[in-house]
């Protein structure tokens, strides 16, 4: 037995954790050490079932033997050369990335917030050179309730104040308008507009869907008016609601599409920045980087990801599985579920405001053995590995539905 699983000489994770780590975020007070799957296991030997499954980036389920032995075989071969030398890996992974997803180019980039980053310069360089904006007078039409990262220029137009609060001053040049609106859009267009940036299904939001027809309308108007349509796909995207990338649900393409989190496997910060046109096209040697985008370890990884998302099904069981999940989750008795949304696994269960909020539900479903986040105070986050069998769903919704249904969980201590 780990000595850390002996009582007497316990390490205690969690005060040192408290002590010397910045409080940025409110974990549950579980301690993991493995994950198998849709498995995880704590240091005291408990499972859980993952349903949050890294925000997305699991979609591949936990440690995923085939892209591991990627990962462990390509980090004894070569890690990192920068761009400023080529690697055998980067040119098949840029390959099969462009087949898989439609795309013409990618730029390689390693968080989510940089490749949105990324296309937000792309966008704007494209707009003065492209489409004639005069320079330093772009502007990208975003839409509340959005979340697309942490970084200044991102939260900048973040509608969330725990998100933007006490990081300004902000960078210019983004206009907010209503999520499924696409009126509001077109009346938000002018001749500064150089693109759109949203989600195809607002995660952080709740796992808000916008009305039927509303993709598609805002992409006719990105063509009718010449602009850019850039889908941050990096939640939504890689099989997460059952397709490979969510905008297949709405028969539309994207001109920029951002995918990030799955793309790793839950193994090594990978992102990527597509292009469907020229709008990467306008970047010339010295105008963007980074150090680590494009290094054939995370090319490696992502090569595997995609492989195996492929080649097991995890899409098509996301949306069989999700399908089912969500019948399930709608058919709880009680009068405590305002809503059940999503499409594939990407679902969310909205609690009535009587119910106390999500916090005390993920709680109590942590000690019956799923682990769940809340977000925006009343809703729960249900968006387990793609990988996820009809058994372990029903394992879920019954305990799901034990802790929805029973006595009102104290509130977080
Ligand atoms: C946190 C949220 C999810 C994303 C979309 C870009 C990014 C994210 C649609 C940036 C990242 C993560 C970040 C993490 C929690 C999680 C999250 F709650 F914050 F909003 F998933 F919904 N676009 N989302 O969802 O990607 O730079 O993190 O790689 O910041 O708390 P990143």
């Amino acid at each position: 037995m780990p000595d850390t699983m002996i009582p007497s000489i316990r390490y205690d994770h969690i005060g040192v954790e408290e002590r010397l780590g910045a409080h940025n975020y409110r974990p549950l007070d579980v301690v993991l050490t493995r994950g198998q799957g849709v498995w995880v296991w704590d240091v005291d030997g408990n499972r859980y079932l993952d349903c949050l499954a890294g925000y997305s980036a699991v979609n591949q389920g936990h440690c995923h033997p085939r892209i591991r032995e990627a990962l462990v075989e390509q980090s004894g071969r070569l890690t990192l050369t920068s761009r400023a030398f080529r690697n055998d890996q980067f040119a098949p992974y840029l390959e099969e990335l462009c087949a898989l997803t439609r795309s013409h180019m990618v730029l390689p980039t390693n968080t989510g917030a940089e490749a949105v980053e990324t296309a937000i310069k792309a966008v704007r360089k494209w707009g003065y050179e492209v489409r004639g904006v005069p320079e330093g007078a772009a502007e990208i039409i975003v839409c509340a309730e959005n979340f697309h990262g942490r970084t200044i220029a991102v939260i900048g137009f973040s509608s969330d104040a725990e998100t933007r609060g006490g990081f300004g001053p902000f960078a210019p040049g983004f206009r907010v308008v209503p999520f499924g609106d696409a009126a509001a859009l077109e009346a938000a267009i002018n001749a500064n507009t150089v693109g759109v940036l949203i989600e195809p299904i607002q995660g952080e939001a709740g796992v808000i869907i916008p009305p039927p027809g509303y993709l598609r309308a805002v992409r006719d108007l990105c063509t009718r008016h010449g602009l850019t349509l850039v889908l941050d796909e990096i939640q939504t995207g890689l099989g997460r609601t059952g397709r490979l990338l969510a905008e297949e649900h709405e028969g539309i393409e994207a001109d920029v599409t951002l995918v990030g989190k799955a793309l790793s496997g839950g193994f090594y910060p990978v992102s990527a920045v597509l292009s469907n046109t020229a709008v990467l096209g306008v970047l010339q040697p010295g105008q963007h980087g980074s150090t680590f985008g494009g290094n054939p370890l995370a090319c490696a990884v992502a090569r595997a990801a995609l492989r195996v998302l492929v080649e097991e099904d995890m899409i098509g069981n996301a949306e069989r599985i999700g399908a089912y999940l969500a019948a399930g989750l709608r058919g709880i008795a009680g009068d405590r579920v305002k809503d059940v949304r999503g499409r594939g696994l990407m679902l969310a269960v909205e609690l009535e405001a009587e119910a106390g909020g999500a916090r005390r539900y993920c709680e109590a479903l942590r000690s019956a053995g799923l682990l769940c986040k809340d977000t925006h105070g009343h809703t729960i986050r249900v968006s387990p590995p793609l990988v996820i069998t009809r058994e372990q769903a029903d394992w879920a919704l019954e305990r799901i539905g034990a802790v929805l249904t029973g006595p009102t969980p104290d509130p977080d201590p």
